[in-house]
C-alpha cells in the first residue's frame, strides 16, 4: 500500500505496537532536545533514573528561555545543565547561542530522523523532513536513557499548498489560514503533512514557521518532505551529507485532506487571545500599536529579519512604538551584522535582544498597562507577555514592519511594492558556542545551586480519592494559566514546592492556599485541557499541591501525558452535560478505583449532592500501570526496565 511520508518514517522507527489508528504505538527515538526552563527537570529525572550515558544518536540541551538573570536561579540552572550534559554525553549549546528549534534545524537536523524535545514546538524540525514531537521532560529523559516514545497512532492530514503566495503574504499567513480553519484543538491526535505545488517557492526557514505553529493547532508533529530546497539549506549549513530525498508515495492515503490555494490568502493576524482567532488585517482598523516584537522560534531567521530591515529601511520607528528584536540564533545574528543588517535594524530605532526566547515567554520587555503588541512570536494567551492586561496580535514580519512604522495595526499592502531580497543564501558557520560532550563525563561533576531540588515523587494510586474541586474551568486553557512562565515564576522552575504558589494565579492567586487547605484537589475542566506548552510543571506543580485527578471534557495530548507520567487521574465526560453539574468546593469520591479503572469507566460520587457523574479514561494498558505505580519515575524504578 501506497504509504505517506509520516508513515514511512513511523515504520522505520516502529519498536512497540502495531500501526492501527488510535492504537498506542512505541517509536526509537534517534535525537533528543532540551531547553533551560524544562531541561533542569529532565536532566535531574535522568539522573533518579540511574543513567550513566544517554543512548540517543544525538541529544542537545539548550539554553535559551531563563536568560535575564535577575538573581542566581537562572544562573545555577545553567551551570547545571552543562556540567550534566558533559556528564551524560549531551551537546551544550550556550547561552547566547540561540533558540532551540533554530538552532536545532540549522546545526542538528537530518531528514528522515526523529526528535523528541522537551518544548512543544519542537515539531519545528519537521520543517527540513523530520518528524519533530514536543513531550513533558520525563518522557525525553526516557528517550535520552534509550527507551521508545509512545503515542497513539496518529491520523495524517494532507495539507496541499496550491498555486503561488502573492507578494506581503507570508509563511505566517499559510499557518494562521489553517488555525483560522481547524482552531487550537483541530491537530489534536493528529500530524499534518505538507504538499503540493507552492512547496517549491518555500525556504526551509518558511516551511519551519509553519511546522513550528503546528503545535498551535494542538498536532502531534508537521512534516514537510526533503527535496531540492531541503538539500539547497543543508549545504549551505555544510551539512550537503545529512541529506536524503523524502516523499510521500504517490497516491498515498491519507485520513484527510486539506486545500489552501495560496493566490487567495491575504496578511492576517492573530487577535486576542487566541492563536486560532485569526482576521484578515485589512479588516482590522484603528488600532494603536504600543509594541512591535519581532523574533521567536517562529519567526526569528535570518529572511525574517531581512525582511523587518528591508521595509523600514532608511525609516524610524513611530514614536509610540517600541520596536524589539531577538535574532533566533548566533548565525542569524552574525549573517545579519555581517550583511549590514542589525546597522540598518538599529538604525529604524530597534531595540536588538540577547538571541534568545525573551518576550515570548515573559522574560522581559513586558509592555504597558493595557498596551496593543503586535508579535511575531506564536502563543498570544492572557497574560503571558507579562501584562495581565496587554492584547497580543500574532503575525508576520511584513506586518510587524507595518505596524512598527504607522503606529498602528496596518495591511502591509499598503505599503507600496514588495521589496526584494536576495535569493542567495550563505550563513555564518560558526559552532564555536555549542560544546560537544567528553569522551566520557563519568567523572565530569555535577554542579548545583540551592534552588536546584531533587524531583518529588507521587504515591501509588490508593483505592479510594476523596477530592475537592479546586477549580472549575473552562474550554481550552492553557499551560500558562495552569502554571504561567514569566521573568519572575520561570526560575523556580528547578523548584517545585516554590513553584506550586504560582499554579493558576492568574485565574486565583490564592489557589496554592486553598488546595493546601483542601489537601486533595481535584480539577473540573471543558475541552482541550492543557493546550499549549509542553512543561511538566503543569503537572508537578498541582500534584504537590495534592492534585489527585483532572475531569475534563477532553485533554491537549502533551499535558495528558505529562499527569499520567505523575501519577495524576486524567478522566473524561461521558456526558459533557455534567460539566455544568459541578461547582469549586463540592466534595467527590472515587471508589475501588483499579476495578473501576480496569472497566474503562468510573463513576464519581457527588457527595452531598445525591448523583454520581459518569466518567471515562483513554488510558492504554501501559499507562494504567503507570498511574496505578503513582507515575513514570516509580514505575520505571520499579520495573527497572525502560522498555
Ligand atoms: C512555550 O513556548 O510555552 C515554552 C516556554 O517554550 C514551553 C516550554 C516551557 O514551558 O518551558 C513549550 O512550548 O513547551
Ligand atoms: Fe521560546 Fe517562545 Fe519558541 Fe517557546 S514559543 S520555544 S518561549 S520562542
Amino acid at each position: 500500500m501506497p504509504d505517506n511520508l509520516t508513515y514511512k518514517i513511523i515504520k522505520e522507527h516502529l519498536v512497540e505496537g502495531e500501526i492501527k489508528k488510535g492504537s498506542e504505538i512505541g517509536i526509537r527515538i534517534d535525537q533528543t532536545l532540551t531547553q533551560d526552563a524544562t531541561g533542569t527537570m529532565a536532566y535531574l529525572q535522568l539522573e533518579a533514573l540511574g543513567i550513566e550515558k544517554v543512548q540517543t544518536e544525538l541529544s542537545v540541551s539548550y539554553v535559551d528561555h531563563n536568560t535575564l538573570q535577575n538573581g542566581f536561579e537562572n544562573a545555577d540552572d545553567h551551570r547545571y545543565l552543562q556540567s550534566a550534559a558533559a556528564h551524560f554525553g549531551v551537546w551544550f549549546s550556550r547561552p547566547g547561542n540561540g533558540i532551540c528549534h533554530q538552532v536545532h534545524l540549522e546545526r542538528f537536523g537530518v531528514p528522515g530522523k526523529t526528535l523528541l524535545g522537551s518544548d512543544s514546538h519542537t515539531p519545528t524540525a519537521g520543517g527540513l523532513g523530520m518528524i519533530g514531537i514536543g513531550a513533558g521532560g520525563l518522557d525525553v529523559a526516557v528517550a535520552m536513557a534509550g527507551g521508545p516514545f509512545y503515542i497513539k497512532v496518529p491520523e495524517v492530514v494532507n495539507v496541499q499548498l496550491e498555486g503561488k503566495i502573492p507578494p506581503w503574504v507570508g509563511a505566517k499567513d499559510i499557518i494562521l489560514e489553517l488555525l483560522r480553519r481547524l482552531t487550537v484543538k483541530g491537530g489534536v491526535g493528529k500530524i499534518i503533512e505538507y504538499s503540493g505545488t507552492g512547496l517549491k517557492d518555500l525556504s526551509i526557514p518558511e516551511r519551519a514557521t509553519i511546522a513550528n505553529m503546528g503545535a498551535e493547532l494542538g498536532a502531534t508533529s508537521s512534516l514537510f518532505p526533503s527535496d531540492s530546497v531541503t538539500r539547497n539549506f543543508l549545504k549551505a549549513q555544510e551539512r550537503g551529507k545529512d541529506w536524503q530525498l523524502l516523499e510521500a508515495d504517490r497516491q498515498a492515503n491519507y485520513d484527510h485532506e486539506i486545500i489552501i490555494v495560496l493566490d487567495d490568502l491575504e496578511p492576517m493576524a492573530a487577535a486576542p487571545h487566541s492563536p486560532d482567532a485569526v482576521k484578515p488585517l485589512s479588516e482590522i482598523k484603528a488600532v494603536k500599536v504600543d509594541q512591535v516584537a519581532v523574533g521567536s522560534c517562529t519567526n526569528g531567521s535570518y529572511y525574517d529579519l531581512c525582511l523587518l530591515a528591508e521595509i523600514m529601511k532608511g525609516q524610524v520607528v513611530h514614536p509610540g512604538v517600541s520596536l524589539v528584536v531577538a535574532p533566533g540564533s548566533r548565525q542569524a545574528l552574525i549573517t545579519l551584522s555581517r550583511e549590514g543588517v542589525i546597522e540598518e535594524l538599529v538604525r529604524s530605532g530597534a531595540r536588538i535582544l540577547e538571541t534568545a526566547c525573551g518576550p515570548c515567554i515573559g522574560m522581559g520587555q513586558a509592555p504597558p498597562s493595557g498596551a496593543v503588541s503586535v508579535r511575531t512570536f506564536n502563543r498570544n494567551f492572557a497574560g503571558r507577555s507579562g501584562t495581565a492586561d496587554a492584547k497580543v496580535y500574532l503575525t508576520g514580519p511584513a506586518a510587524a514592519a507595518a505596524a512598527a512604522l504607522r503606529g498602528e495595526i496596518t495591511d502591509p499592502r499598503e505599503l507600496g511594492d514588495y521589496p526584494h531580497l536576495k535569493d542567495e543564501y550563505a550563513p555564518v558557520i560558526d559552532d564555536r558556542m555549542i560544546i560537544p560532550p567528553p569522551e566520557d563525563g563519568s567523572n565530569v561533576r555535577i554542579l548545583r545551586g540551592p534552588n536546584i531540588k531533587p524531583v518529588p515523587l507521587n504515591k501509588p494510586l490508593p483505592q479510594q480519592i476523596k477530592a475537592r474541586v479546586l477549580l472549575v474551568v473552562e474550554d481550552n486553557v492553557t499551560t500558562d494559566h495552569i502554571m504561567p512562565g514569566g521573568s519572575k515564576v520561570l526560575p523556580l522552575r528547578s523548584n517545585i514546592e516554590a513553584l506550586s504558589e504560582y499554579v493558576f494565579s492568574g485565574l486565583d492567586k490564592d489557589c496554592y492556599l486553598r488546595a493546601r487547605e483542601y489537601g486533595s484537589n481535584l480539577i473540573v475542566a471543558g475541552d482541550n485541557y492543557g493546550q499549549g506548552s509542553s512543561r511538566e510543571h503543569a503537572a508537578l506543580a498541582p500534584m504537590v499541591l495534592g492534585v489527585k485527578a483532572v475531569l475534563a471534557k477532553s485533554f491537549a495530548r502533551i499535558h495528558q501525558a505529562n499527569l499520567v507520567n505523575f501519577g495524576i487521574l486524567p478522566l473524561t465526560f461521558r456526558d459533557p452535560a455534567d460539566y455544568e453539574k459541578l461547582s469549586a468546593g463540592d466534595d467527590l469520591h472515587l471508589n475501588n478505583i483499579e476495578k473501576q479503572l480496569r472497566s474503562g469507566q468510573v463513576s464519581i460520587e457527588h457527595v452531598g449532592g445525591g448523583f454520581n457523574i459518569r466518567a471515562e479514561h483513554q488510558l492504554s494498558p501501559r499507562q494504567l500501570k503507570i498511574i496505578k505505580a503513582g507515575g513514570l519515575l516509580n514505575y520505571t524504578r520499579l520495573n527497572n526496565d525502560l522498555n
